[in-house]
């Protein structure tokens, strides 16, 4: 076996000669070569749906930039697709579910499919992803959590108020725990198929747990990612550990809560107070993150002052992969992306080897 890729010695809180990189959201359309590709695909489904233009995108920033880690291109909403909620991409408005789930009798819609068969094209493009790989980029495969996924499944697409889903949290929570349960269900065989299949680490996008009270972010949210962690493999079939990283928007003050689900990386968004989690929990658990992708706005002397700062507030012990605190936006320039992945790979050199 060869050297452990960078990024699974953050993961473990093994020491790192410097701090391994990548973005959310790093395929996508502020890529020109990705929006080539997603033409040629037709949809955005036909893009998630066929392996070798999946690879394709999915390689497309690791070829660029030579970041540390790859994420499987897909998205978190082929699994109430495959749960048998009718789904579609509309140009410039997002995801739409045509008929949202209302009241617990639509609870029968919802299927326990066979992953292998209803998401195979999610395992055949991870194979095909894995064997275009470098084998020092390793691969991370990813889910929606159940309470993100439920917002889009309630409410019928993107919202900004979530009317729907906090009327079910207040009116009628029997519904919503039946659909967080049966969400619970799927991700734990689908995320265990994609480690069976050659995902290296697993990352959970909680984008809406943010917009939840304290009691309501433990209860609809973070219970059943505890639940998701408890029931996943922990090797893959080459013997090697599975990290999985909890990414909850706007949760920082949870941190040692979501620490305690036994997750092994806790990714914090901007707002996050990281001195203060860093030193509470950096012993128990590694963090990911956590710099505003605004930052990539700002001119190439104003990136560098918020690396800096960014790095230092993590400090230079074991357990860090820098990230954006959320993902690339569509009007962002790749120029910059290379800027800031440059940026941190001499600052974070100067800054270990210094120790
Ligand atoms: O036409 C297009 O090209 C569609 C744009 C797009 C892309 C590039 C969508 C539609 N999804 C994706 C890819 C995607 N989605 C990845 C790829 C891997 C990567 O490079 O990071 C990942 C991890 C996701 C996950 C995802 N999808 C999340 C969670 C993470 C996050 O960014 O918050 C969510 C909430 C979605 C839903 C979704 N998919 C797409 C849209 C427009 C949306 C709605 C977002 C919203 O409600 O604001």
């Amino acid at each position: 076996m060869g050297q452990k890729p960078l990024f699974l010695k953050a993961c473990a809180r093994e020491p790192v000669e410097r701090t391994p990189v990548w973005l959310m959201r790093q395929a996508g359309r502020y890529l020109p070569e990705y929006l080539k590709v997603r033409k040629e695909a037709g949809s955005f489904l036909n893009l998630c749906k066929t392996p070798a233009l999946a690879t394709e995108v999915t390689m497309q920033p690791i070829r660029r930039f030579g970041l540390d880690v790859a994420i499987m291109f897909s998205d978190i909403l082929v699994v109430p697709e495959a749960m048998g909620m009718k789904l579609d991409f509309l140009e410039g408005e997002g995801p739409v579910f045509a008929d949202p789930l209302k009241e617990s009798s639509d609870l029968k819609r919802l299927k326990q499919p066979n992953v292998e068969k209803k998401l195979g094209y999610v395992y055949n493009a991870i194979e095909e992803m894995r064997a275009a790989l470098p084998a020092n980029v390793p691969l991370i495969g990813f889910a929606g959590s159940p309470w993100t996924l439920a917002t889009y499944m309630i409410e019928g697409g993107t919202t900004k108020k979530f009317t729907k889903i906090k009327t079910a949290i207040y009116k009628d929570p029997v519904f919503l725990h039946g659909v967080l349960n049966a969400l619970t269900d799927t991700v734990i065989d689908y995320l265990n198929g994609q480690i069976d299949h050659g995902a290296q680490a697993i990352q959970v996008f909680d984008t809406w747990g943010g917009i939840l009270s304290p009691k309501n972010y433990q209860e609809f949210s973070l219970k059943y990612m505890a639940k998701i962690v408890k029931n996943l493999k922990k090797t893959g079939p080459d013997g090697a550990q599975v990290p999985v990283i909890l990414f909850s928007k706007g949760c920082g003050n949870y941190s040692e809560e979501i620490a305690a689900s036994g997750c092994d990386v806790v990714s914090l968004d901007w707002t996050a107070d990281v001195k203060k989690i860093r030193r509470k929990l950096g012993k128990k658990v590694a963090f990911q993150g956590n710099l505003d992708p605004a930052v990539l706005y700002a001119p190439e002397a104003v990136i560098r002052k918020e690396v800096k700062k960014t790095l230092k507030l993590f400090g230079p012990e074991p357990g860090h992969i820098f990230n954006l605190g959320h993902g690339m936006e569509p009007d962002m320039d790749p120029e910059n992306v290379q800027v800031l992945v440059d940026i941190i790979r001499e600052e974070s050199t100067r800054s270990i080897a210094k120790q």
